[in-house]
């Protein structure tokens, strides 16, 4: 490793924009995006394929948040397999939807198998409960309840569309908890698709976007002037590629910019040759045109994010608010809520496009450690770029025994920068981080 030695950096401005290096989340494997903006900020619902997972191993739903579509902020676990009681089963947690109305939040899930349930929050970041104790809906005749998608149209009637290889809807009532007339079978689904039908109205049309036939699956789309079709379709949001074999959409519109997220397998391929069912969180920008329709996005990778605000690093900033970061994964604890941990020697983290302004002098990090701690060396832009503080940890007595650690900054002359925090230390695992800070 390079050797810098400076003191003081003076250092110019990058273009305020970073750009998202794919996928979304590195800590773990997160698949069927499901993004709900609230208020200022993208509510990202993922399924979460287990580490090592050869087929499905799905537990759980986990949360993740942005305000700028770069740096995701990782909230863990916030409903399980285990919240429905009226199953007894350790898979199949497939893909969910989170849609707020009446200022609570409903969280439908597909448990494979078992029909669709659905759960009711306070807050978007939970704790969810089970308010039926039994499925909203569960055709037992077959396999094909999963991936709802959950709409409320202009005149707040709520619908629920959902299935693998058919199309179904129903009506939802105002409770959103119970459903209102029978379920239909959609008679008009486009021919290629597949499931993880995604529902949404924009100005006066109706769309579905969906998973278009497997395998390798894309992103078709269909429009129609009515919540009940027909649907025509229209083309793909984005083709199908061997690039990855799975797809599931979720559209949103943030900010003055439209994003299509789905998914891939590039982070199982990054750590294995082999095929494993560990897929990741995507997300592109996307258009639309005139008339509405939707020009088709390259693949991920090469259609990209880009940071649409800076971060503010005077602000304080949760460890495991994270634009990529290598080596580290992400726990919970009842005293700090959600940390960074498993950090090792040359691990690191990444958070894109913080606005240092006209300079900082101090850093602050809140810490844990049973070890003999390590240090985090702070540099900017790349991993061997220009080092502006290194913050020495040391053993706290404990992993969860929490400590304030201060170092010195150097860094004149600001401006925005991805910010660089590398883990140096000897063996096995240095410390873990809650939250940090910078000070001018
Ligand atoms: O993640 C499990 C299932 O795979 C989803 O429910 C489908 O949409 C497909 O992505």
């Amino acid at each position: 490793m390079k050797k810098l030695t400076a003191a003081l950096w003076l250092v110019a401005a990058l273009p305020l924009a970073s750009t998202a290096q794919l996928p979304l989340v590195q800590t773990r494997f997160t698949a069927d995006p499901a993004p709900v903006v609230i208020n200022d900020t993208v509510f990202l619902y993922t399924t979460h394929d287990e580490d090592g997972a050869r087929g499905f191993e799905m537990l759980d739903w986990l949360l993740y948040t942005s305000t700028d579509m770069v740096n995701w902020t990782d909230h863990g676990t916030v409903a399980s397999l285990k919240d429905f009681t009226w199953i007894d089963k350790d898979n199949g947690a497939w893909a969910n939807q989170v849609i707020e109305r009446n200022g609570k939040y409903y969280m439908y899930c597909p448990i494979h198998g078992n029909g669709i349930g659905v759960l009711v929050a306070d807050s978007p970041y939970g704790p969810f409960v089970d308010p039926l104790g039994e499925a909203l809906v569960w055709q037992k005749e077959h396999w094909n309840d999963i991936d709802p998608t959950v709409f409320i149209d202009d005149d707040g009637q709520a619908w629920m569309y959902w299935g693998n290889p058919d199309l179904y809807y129903v009506k939802l009532n105002e409770d959103m908890i119970s459903i209102s007339g029978e379920i239909v079978k959609e008679p008009t689904k486009p021919a290629n698709y597949q499931e993880g039908p995604w529902v949404y109205k924009r100005g006066r049309h109706y769309y579905l976007a969906y998973a278009s036939t497997c395998c390798p699956e894309g992103i078709g789309y269909a429009m129609s002037d009515s919540p009940t079709g027909p649907w025509v379709y229209k083309g793909m949001i984005m083709d199908a590629t061997q690039r990855t074999r799975g797809n599931h959409p979720g559209i949103i519109d943030y900010k003055g910019k439209s994003y299509v997220f789905g998914l891939s397998y590039d982070l199982n391929k990054m750590k294995t040759p082999e095929f494993m069912e560990q897929r990741s969180s995507m997300a592109s920008e996307m258009t639309y045109n005139l008339d509405g329709t939707i020009p088709t996005v390259a693949y991920w990778k090469e259609a990209g994010v880009k940071q649409i605000e800076t971060l503010d690093p005077f602000r304080r900033t949760q460890a495991e608010t994270i634009g990529w970061g290598e080596g580290v994964k992400t726990l919970r604890s009842d005293k700090v809520g959600m940390y960074v941990t498993q950090i090792q020697n040359n691990d690191y983290i990444i958070v894109r496009g913080v606005d240092f302004r006209q300079g900082a002098s101090s850093f602050e990090i809140e810490a844990a450690s049973a070890s003999q701690g390590g240090r985090i060396e702070i540099r900017l832009d790349d991993f061997y770029g220009p080092q502006i503080g290194v913050c020495e940890i040391g053993s706290t007595g404990g992993w969860d025994s929490w400590k304030t650690f201060i170092a010195e900054i150097n860094l004149r002359g600001g401006g925005v920068h991805d910010l660089f925090f590398i883990f140096k230390g000897t063996e096995g695992d240095l410390f873990n981080l809650d939250s940090w800070q910078f000070k001018q």
